[in-house]
């Protein structure tokens, strides 16, 4: 059946979930929020809702249910590929059902249609100056395709709410097949003389992406594969997937909610860790002529941390234990290149950071996240032009946040809008809560019979 039809069919059971949720429970409060959650970037506040993945702190991601390891084992895979489509991935994501291969490759079918990206985009691609950070550039196409955004459109003509997702839909479907064509044009123009590989019409969407950008290694397609789908959701708190989110919310259609989405993870603490982590890397290897030694880590990690900076790839606001998504990539260097030097130092970082980072006693999680692995191994394939990471991680993240956003739409999640006090308000409020729940705590005085006073 197709991905289309099948949504069709959810979509009233989710609009219905909501609403039962809503009628029975809407009045139910879940949560006190404290003043020191307000001034932490809202950290722990349950207040939004995911339904494409969630994340446990101490075992990490699930996508619908699903540890990335049953992800990995279940999708569909291509005869003799290691690893599923993403595209098989996307619709787990958009309906929580595992599609079969056929519905795979219909999907891919309907992706090769719509990639050609019209020519003004090349033109914009072209125009821009060639320092300008590849996620800038990415962000910027991505708007410019806003000019062919269906919802925009039919919601000028005025549709119906209940028909919003289909466009979103249909917007997604357009925005995700042309993305690789875009980022790779990104990637060709920066860094490889401005040549451009003919697209290759046998392949899946993930081994597009690495062709068009000149990497045919089908080991690399392999990584890609996992890549995409490795870094596509985290459920929607974070930095990205939440712009996107909210930027959606009031109703701007999916090339304006990616555009910011992209920016979003744009961030040194968050999507940019991952161009980061390699750098620090590879000054660390060219700071000490080679692959360091445990002890030369952590003198580096050392200084890092006394220099007021932090140890990119390290540490997370909502994990407590080492990242499943790190795990996931150090089985595939384990597989594919075991005695990749930098490999070796990522593998020996492990061993060390956590450690000189429980010393320092600041971070609340030590451990390594997705963005400590991945740049190693896009370097070990010949990408090595880090600038170029965090638009991997956009192409990926873009699978998450378009399935969040067709959902949201499904079932009409109103504009969002939390509210704002100033510090003078939030220290009056917080002071005349502490006083009422002290005097509620304090023991009555009680009445002494034939006492003195009443
Ligand atoms: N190196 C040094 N210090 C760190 C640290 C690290 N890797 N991780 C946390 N800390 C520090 C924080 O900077 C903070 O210090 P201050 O109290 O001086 O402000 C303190 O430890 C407490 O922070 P936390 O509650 O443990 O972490 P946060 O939720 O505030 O931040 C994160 C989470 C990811 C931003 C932080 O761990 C960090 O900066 N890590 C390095 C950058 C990185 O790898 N980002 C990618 C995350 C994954 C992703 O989103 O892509």
């Amino acid at each position: 059946m197709k991905l289309k039809e099948i949504l069709a069919q959810k979509v009233e059971r989710w609009r219905k979930e909501i609403a039962e949720l809503k009628k029975e429970y809407g009045d139910t409060p879940i949560q006190e929020i404290s003043v020191e959650r307000v001034l932490g970037g809202m950290r722990d506040l349950k207040t939004l809702v995911c339904e494409t993945s969630y994340l446990d702190p101490m075992s990490g991601i699930r996508f619908r249910g699903l540890t990335i390891a049953e992800t990995l084992a279940r999708l569909p895979k291509r005869p003799g590929n290691e690893y599923a489509s993403p595209l098989g991935f996307w619709h787990l994501l958009l309906t929580g059902e595992v599609p079969t291969l056929a519905e795979v490759e219909e999907l891919e079918a309907e992706f090769r249609e719509r990639e050609p990206l019209p020519r003004y985009v090349y033109h914009m691609l072209r125009d821009i100056p060639i320092d300008v950070h590849p996620m800038a550039q990415l962000a910027g196409a991505i708007l410019s395709l806003q000019r062919d955004s269906l919802f925009a459109k039919k919601h000028e003509e005025g549709i119906p709410k209940d028909q919003y997702w289909e466009y979103f839909f249909e917007d997604s479907m357009n925005l995700m097949a042309k993305l690789p064509t875009i980022a790779a044009n990104i990637y060709r123009r920066c860094y490889k003389g401005d040549t451009y590989p003919d697209p290759d019409p046998k392949e899946d969407w993930a081994g597009q992406f690495a062709h068009l950008m000149g990497v045919d290694s089908p080991a690399y397609k392999e990584l890609m594969r996992l890549f995409l789908i490795l870094h596509s959701d985290h459920e929607s708190g974070n930095i990205s997937a939440h712009t996107g989110h909210l930027v959606s919310s009031g109703l701007a259609d999916v090339y304006y909610s990616t555009g910011a989405m992209v920016c979003g993870l744009a961030g040194p603490l968050h999507g940019l860790a991952n161009e980061e982590c390699l750098k620090w890397i590879l000054k660390m290897m060219e700071h000490y002529g080679g692959t360091p030694t445990h002890e030369q880590i952590e003198e580096y990690a050392w200084e890092t941390l006394n220099s007021g900076q932090v140890v990119p790839g390290f540490g997370h606001a909502v994990l407590r234990v080492v990242d499943p998504r790190y795990t996931a990539q150090r089985e595939f260097a384990l597989n594919h290149l075991p005695d990749d030097p930098i490999f070796k130092t990522v593998s020996a970082m492990l061993d060390v950071v956590p450690e000189v980072l429980q010393k320092q006693g600041k971070a609340k999680n030590p451990w390594p996240n997705v963005d400590a692995h991945s740049g190693c191994l896009q370097y070990h394939f010949g990408v090595k032009e880090f600038s170029f990471y965090t638009v991997l991680f956009a192409v990926s993240r873009a699978i998450g946040v378009t399935a969040e956003l067709v959902y949201d739409r499904a079932v009409g999640f109103p504009i969002e809008r939390p509210k704002s006090l100033t510090v003078d308000m939030l220290r009056d409020l917080a002071r005349e809560v502490k006083s009422k729940t002290e005097a509620e705590k304090r023991p009555s005085m009680g009445v002494i019979k034939g006492g003195g006073s009443e």
